[in-house]
């Protein structure tokens, strides 16, 4: 019906758009459309930018009509395909949908939509993956085009354009200021009350620029509200919808013991005086992983209360503030699950007491990472015996998701510690290899590297002594003799960073024959 409906108004195009009344609110200036008429301004070869960091704070239904349009357009022999630019992660009718209806020229900065990575690593998406924090600026500079749309899912408005948000903010603030019209999504599921948690702020363009006045994970210094210019808004498109995320899946016993070692590690750091007393703000990543780590940190006895200044905030960080664990988190986006998202939003006075969300430029901003002291966590897919990381392409092509926000915060961090379980796929694939097939962490940013193993400290020491740290420390037993293998072939040549030209990658290009890295030679 839904995708009828859609037909009709692409097949009668600008006539019916043009007849069509378009009520207006009664308390609001804006226009109101459906969703299909919203879409219907959306024109071919045009860059579209949606607001919100995972599913939170992700509009969905424009570009869901947008999806069927362009399935229309194509059907009828149109070209349609837009350009598209996100927070990071969206959701099934914006990142699948648009891909599966072939309707994506370019897109930008982080995805992880299944249909997505096949039209990124097929060639027919041109997916440029970019640090999170340079994504507004780089907007702004102009380095990247024209934005034409900007779709926001606003929790209120009013005639002034002033937007409540929802729980992502991603880089809103930007692709409103930037883009020349902006379609609003006003998303009656849930509560405005949250007004409040947000705190907007984008930095001056240089040389006009100053410092981000940020000096605790809790201070505010922007505007709780979106600004946006009211004449720019050309619709404003009613819809209810949840995100629907689904919880977390129970931790394994590799994810416990990484946790475990992830929290002894940290005690140790404190013991030793390396990290203060007062202990120092975390930053932890996305995923099943950093939430089972943070579940640990919970019952580190040693470790006092802290603060968290990071990307995305998980179920785990709701029950840390509740137990007082956590005093304070500033961050980017609530990704929670349902339930968890509908007790905050139940308690929202509380949790408005303990929560600050920013857009990811401030939440993930060197310099204010780098003043703060954080300490980082986040996760590869794959380290190599000297300590650089891949977190994006599986075996150096296929892109995963993207770097997201990790090399932002590794680079700048107080300490910056990369997780990851020592093999994956049951086993056939070493989580540390010879060499990195790809590099998005270099040996430069990388100062300790942690798996269900151990711990290998990596500051101060040499590429020899950090491949040895490593192969000992990290690699799962039944790699570790084809690892020694490997760096004793290097033995007496003359080289500071001992790397086979002949055998970097003969991990991968063992598993890509036979599906095994165990069955590497170094013939
Ligand atoms: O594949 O699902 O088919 O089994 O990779 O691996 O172990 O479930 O770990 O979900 O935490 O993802 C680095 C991708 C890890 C993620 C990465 C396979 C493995 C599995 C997933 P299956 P796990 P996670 C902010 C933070 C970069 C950006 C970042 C990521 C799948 O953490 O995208 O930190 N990080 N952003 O089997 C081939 C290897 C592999 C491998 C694991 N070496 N080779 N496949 N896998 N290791 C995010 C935002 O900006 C919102």
């Amino acid at each position: 019906m839904f995708c009828t409906y859609a037909k009709i108004i692409y097949i009668c195009g600008a006539k019916i758009l043009k007849k069509l009344k378009l009520r207006k609110f009664s308390t609001m200036k804006y226009t109101k459309m459906t969703a299909q008429e919203a879409a219907m301004l959306i024109e071919n070869g045009n860059t579209i930018s949606v607001s919100g960091f995972t599913n939170h704070g992700t509009p969905r239904v424009v570009t869901g009509a947008l999806a069927e349009r362009a399935e229309a357009e194509h059907a009828a022999g149109h070209e349609f395909k837009v350009s598209l630019f996100t927070g990071a992660l969206t959701n099934e009718f914006v990142d699948e949908a648009l891909a599966k209806a072939h309707a994506l020229d370019r897109r930008m900065p982080f995805q992880g939509s299944p249909a997505m990575r096949a039209g990124i690593n097929g060639g027919e998406i041109n997916y440029f993956d970019m640090h999170l924090s340079v994504v507004g600026q780089y907007v702004r500079y102009g380095f990247l085009g024209k934005i034409d749309f900007c779709i926001i899912e606003a929790l209120d408005i009013n005639d002034d354009g002033e937007i409540v948000l929802s729980g992502g903010i991603g880089c809103v603030d930007t692709y409103a200021q930037v883009a020349d019209k902006i379609i609003v999504e006003l998303n009656s599921a849930y509560d405005a009350r949250i007004k409040g948690m947000h705190d907007i702020y984008t930095p001056a363009t240089p040389p006009h620029r100053r410092e981000i006045p940020i000096y605790e994970p809790q201070d505010r210094i922007g505007s709780p509200v979106l600004k946006v210019d009211p004449k720019k808004v050309v619709a404003v498109v009613d819809c209810y919808y949840k995100y629907g995320v689904k919880p977390f899946s129970p931790v394994d016993d590799v994810t416990a013991q990484l946790g475990k070692n992830v929290a002894k590690f940290l005690t140790r750091e404190l013991r030793e005086g390396r990290i203060p007393a007062e202990f120092l703000p975390l930053q932890s990543g996305v995923g099943n992983v950093s939430n089972a780590i943070l579940r640990e940190l919970q019952n580190a006895d040693e470790i006092p209360p802290f603060k968290i200044y990071t990307e995305v905030l998980q179920d785990q960080v709701i029950e840390l503030i509740d137990q007082g664990r956590c005093t304070y988190a500033s961050s980017g986006a609530l990704a929670l699950s349902e339930d968890v998202y509908e007790k905050v939003m139940e308690n929202i006075e509380f949790y408005k007491q303990h929560i600050v969300l920013r857009p990811y430029e401030i939440s993930n901003h060197p310099e204010v990472v780098r003043r703060l002291g954080i300490v980082a966590i986040n996760t590869a897919l794959e380290a190599d015996i000297f300590g650089n990381v891949n977190s994006t392409h599986v075996m150096g092509t296929k892109m995963m998701n993207g770097v997201g926000g990790a090399a932002d915060f590794a680079r700048n961090a107080y300490i910056s510690i990369f997780i990851c379980p020592s093999v994956a796929k049951g086993g056939a694939i070493s989580a540390i290899v010879p060499y990195v097939s790809h590099v998005d962490s270099s040996e430069h940013s990388v100062m300790v590297i942690i798996t269900e193993q151990g711990i290998a400290d990596l500051r101060g020491k040499s590429p020899r002594q950090r491949a040895e740290c490593i192969i000992e420390n990290c690699a799962h037993p039944s790699y570790r003799p084809l690892l020694r293998e490997y760096l004793k072939q290097m033995d007496g040549q003359a080289a500071h960073t001992p790397i086979s030209l002949q055998h970097a990658f003969s991990f991968h290009k063992e598993f890509m024959k036979s599906g095994d890295m165990h069955n590497t030679s170094f013939e």
